[in-house]
């Protein structure tokens, strides 16, 4: 069907998005056979170390007595806080709202009791499903870090996630804190030397082998921080030459970095506690311009490092830039990105991911971002159009449905469970 006018433009564009299946690249989410790991509900909802963050803005409790509350208490306090004393309109708060919506819940009772019987009544496996449909997501990408003591005995007990959740091998420990990291190798049977030798090198690899062979990752990720560099000196910097690019290449899969991050520079908020920084381009332009065979996703935390990512990408077809990511996941810098990534990038990238850590969230990321993203296109599609271009809708569904699901799936070399064009 052709594309007439800006009426019909319009609204063909927001239904498509609207309807557009989505593959979530990076979540902290698990498929619901992994346990209790796995997060939902409205408590969780309203504990989420976004809105701990907030509450200790405007909380006469201290951290530490925040802390001392229980998972229903400390919810309690941040409703009172965050929604009843002053209105939620940070996207964190809105975001519990969406979802209360998407329920079909009413936010104007307030009623945080209704809400915890309608979460009462449900199973985890029942919820899943009500979820993923809710924010038509297909298929949802874990982090799946084997240092973390609970998951790992997870996976040691043989347990595969459902097949809408996938793996990506998380190895933050492994290239953050290498001192720690291998006295765990060693524990677990990896012997890993003092020196960084042959031995060292290949049981390294020989434990990310093993965790390959029982993850099937779709990707290996790590966090890095500003002062990330590469080639470098340093534990890092080795591990990355000597042990993930050869793995990465050999087993076609990318190696994702997400950078900018100041871990725990207040420590007493926990996950909520860590904070971003500018960071130099330089060690992600030499692993794309030396490591051809290899293939990056890579994501910034800081809004500053936004445009250089993006015109790096233009330089390097074995770069896929992905998300607004946790402090630019707000309508303010998903605007700024997705217009820059949109006007030189086209549409080569992959303009969100959830970061979900509540399962529910799925729903109000999806839907804030959407709502963004469909209204930038209009005015993209609205500029063809005005130079005299003809448009299908065929065209625009083929356009969305790479940014939201095809390109993730052709980059990491997968077609197959792409969508059929
Ligand atoms: O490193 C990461 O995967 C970050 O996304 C998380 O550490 C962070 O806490 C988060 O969930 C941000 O949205
Ligand atoms: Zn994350």
């Amino acid at each position: 069907m052709k594309i007439t006018n800006y009426d019909s433009l319009v609204e063909t564009v927001k239904e498509v998005v609207q309807n557009q299946r989505v593959t979530d690249m990076h979540t902290h989410l698990y498929s619901p056979n992994f346990g209790d790991i796995l997060l939902w509900d409205i408590d969780e909802l309203l504990t989420y170390h976004y809105l701990v963050a907030e509450v200790m803005r405007w909380s006469d409790l201290s951290v530490e007595e925040f802390w001392k509350l229980s998972k229903q208490e400390q919810a309690d306090h941040i409703w009172q806080k965050l929604f009843v004393e002053h209105s939620p309109v940070s996207e964190a708060c809105r975001g519990v709202l969406t979802c209360l919506k998407g329920f079909g819940l009413d936010p104007s009772t307030r009623s945080l009791e209704s809400y915890r019987e309608y979460f009462a009544s449900k199973t985890s496996e029942q919820h899943v499903d009500k979820v993923l449909e809710l924010a038509k997501v297909d298929h949802v990408v874990m982090t799946n870090d084997p240092f973390d003591d609970i998951e790992r005995e997870v996976w040691l007990s043989g347990v595969k996630p459902n097949e809408r959740f996938h793996a990506a091998l998380r190895i933050d420990p492994l290239l953050n804190d290498y001192t720690n990291a291998k006295k765990r190798l060693v524990e677990w049977g990896y012997k890993v030397e003092e020196e960084w030798n042959e031995q060292s090198v290949n049981e390294v690899k020989r434990f990310l082998s093993d965790w390959m062979d029982r993850m099937n990752p779709l990707y290996m990720a790590v966090s890095l921080p500003p002062s990330f560099a590469f080639p470098e000196d340093s534990d890092r910097g080795r591990i990355i030459k000597d042990c993930i690019l050869p793995l990465c290449e050999q087993a076609g899969i990318p190696f994702a970095m997400m950078i900018g991050v100041k871990k725990r520079v207040n420590p007493s908020l926990g996950d909520a506690g860590d904070y971003v920084g500018k960071a130099g381009m330089e060690g992600v332009e030499y692993l794309l311009a030396n490591y051809p065979n290899n293939k990056f996703f890579c994501t910034m935390l800081a809004r500053e490092n936004q445009h250089e990512l993006v015109v790096l990408a233009r330089k390097f077809r074995n770069l896929m830039v992905f998300g607004c990511w946790w402090f630019t996941n707000n309508p303010v810098l998903i605007n700024e990105m997705t217009r820059m990534r949109l006007e030189m990038l086209g549409t080569s990238m992959i303009p969100q991911h959830s970061d979900a850590r509540v399962l529910d969230q799925l729903i109000y990321k999806w839907d804030h971002s959407k709502e963004i993203i469909a209204t930038i296109l209009i005015e993209k599609y609205n500029d063809l159009l005005k130079t005299g271009w003809e448009l299908e809708r065929s065209e625009i569904e083929r356009d969305v449905a790479d940014m939201f699901y095809n390109n993730f799936w052709e980059f990491i070399g997968k077609k197959e469970l792409a969508l059929t064009k």
